[in-house]
């Protein structure tokens, strides 16, 4: 048995020899998760400030979901659709009463529920409301994030995401985020069936919009029959403090897209709910995934779903997160322009000093036992599990302080 043990080096070249480059990762190589840590390759032992994106809410590993993982893997993992099977209506049942739904259609990424979203809003337009076929019009915010399919891109405002990509799927128009007056304006096209929006802008540096901003443009959409479709991939399952970052404003959105934390980072599920009236419109054969729906997903997500009620993980990502806030605020750096979130998805807008950025900052953080990555080259998000408690959660600030220091 050799003794050869491959250097983190070994494993960063070899993902660069046999993988694409589309994407430029921390030099950190992980090997192992559980709860709020993460260990490299070398043993060494780091707080996860990222979450997978906010996919990891329940923490790495955790007990219960993989549990759920390996007691159907052996059993039935995969039938498709075009069979039933005894795990796909316990879970549709378990999922529209936990969100309070008609129905749910089942798929894997976030990027496909919300494809999904755009198909049923579109097909709604032209079955219900009227508009004339192939006019559907589906308002979108500026900075914003949805995935990465052509269709997605077609509606994102960040050339990173678009250029090179053409030509592009029309039927989307943009309107400032956190702009209540340009959304009126824009919703008095009667082609417009959708309004698609992420309750806090997640890719765009944690942008929260004002109080208020979320329920006036739902009513703003209903005053015009429209669609209010919230994307909560990454704002939901309990990552902002409530189980959807749409709950502090009682808006109860027409279209709910989830993903991520939906199946606790173990398996790819996403789900799109809505009630009947909009959910109809997509008949047999309209749309579908062969992995959608799938026995092993379905228990997954539903061990994902119990654990953030059963652990209480809002309250706990609500008052963690007001605490981090607070002492982030306290850090005497003038890197630190601002502090932002709600909840456990927070950033920090970093100003660059001594030509030092986000990303040295990130580095240093890494060294100091605790991986996080900047957004936009100079915005930090910190969104660690939610399962985090208030004393790991101080002890991770230290380690924050400490680093900006060394700038200092
Ligand atoms: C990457 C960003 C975050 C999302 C919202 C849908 C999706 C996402 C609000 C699509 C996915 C991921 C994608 C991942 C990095 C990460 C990300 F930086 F790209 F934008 F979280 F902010 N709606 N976000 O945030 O879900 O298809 O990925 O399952 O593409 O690099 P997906």
């Amino acid at each position: 048995m050799s003794d050869f043990k491959m250097t983190a080096e070994d494993y960063i070249k070899r993902e660069d020899k046999f993988g694409a480059h589309n994407y430029h990762p921390l030099p950190v190589v992980l090997d192992r998760g559980e709860g709020i840590f993460v260990w490299d390759t070398d043993g060494k032992k780091y707080y996860d400030f990222l979450s997978a994106y906010s996919a990891v809410n329940q923490g790495h590993c955790h007990p219960k979901i993989i549990e759920a993982l390996t007691a159907q893997a052996g059993k039935l993992t995969l039938t498709s659709r075009a069979f039933y099977s005894s795990v796909l209506g316990e879970f549709e049942e378990y999922i529209t009463r936990y969100f309070g739904y008609d129905k749910v259609l089942p798929m894997n990424t976030g990027a496909e529920a919300d494809e999904t979203a755009i198909k049923l809003c579109r097909k709604w337009a032209y079955e219900k409301k009227g508009v004339t076929e192939n006019k559907a019009k589906i308002i979108v915010c500026d900075g914003n994030f949805h995935g990465r399919t052509i269709t997605i891109i077609s509606m994102s405002t960040d050339p990173d995401s678009y250029t090179g990509f053409g030509p592009y799927t029309p039927g989307f128009e943009v309107v400032p985020y956190n702009d209540t007056d340009a959304l009126e304006t824009a919703l008095n096209d009667p082609h417009v069936a959708g309004f698609l929006v992420e309750p806090i802008q997640g890719e765009a540096g944690v942008y929260v919009p004002d109080d208020g901003y979320l329920k006036k443009a739902y009513d703003l959409c209903k005053a015009n029959n429209v669609l209010f479709i919230a994307d909560e991939v990454q704002t939901g399952i309990a990552r902002t403090g409530k189980m959807l970052a749409c709950d502090y404003e009682g808006v109860r959105p027409d279209i709910l897209i989830l993903g991520k934390a939906v199946s606790g980072g173990v398996f790819p599920v996403s789900a799109v709910l809505a009630d009947d009236d909009v959910m109809l419109c997509i008949k047999p054969g309209e749309h579908g995934s062969t992995y959608g729906g799938n026995p092993l997903g379905c228990k997954v997500a539903m061990a994902a779903l119990e654990v953030i009620k059963e652990e209480n993980l809002e309250d706990n990502a609500m008052h963690l997160g007001d605490i981090f806030r607070t002492e982030l605020k306290k850090i005497d750096s003038d890197m630190i322009e601002l502090v932002r979130g709600k909840g456990l998805l927070n950033a920090v807008v970093i100003k660059p000093k001594n030509g030092k950025t986000a990303w040295d900052v990130c580095m240093a953080m890494k060294e100091n036992g605790l991986i996080a990555k900047p957004t936009h080259g100079h915005i930090i998000r910190f969104a660690p599990p939610l399962v985090i408690n208030e004393t790991q959660l101080m002890e991770a600030i230290e380690i924050i302080k400490k680093t900006f220091a060394q700038f200092e």
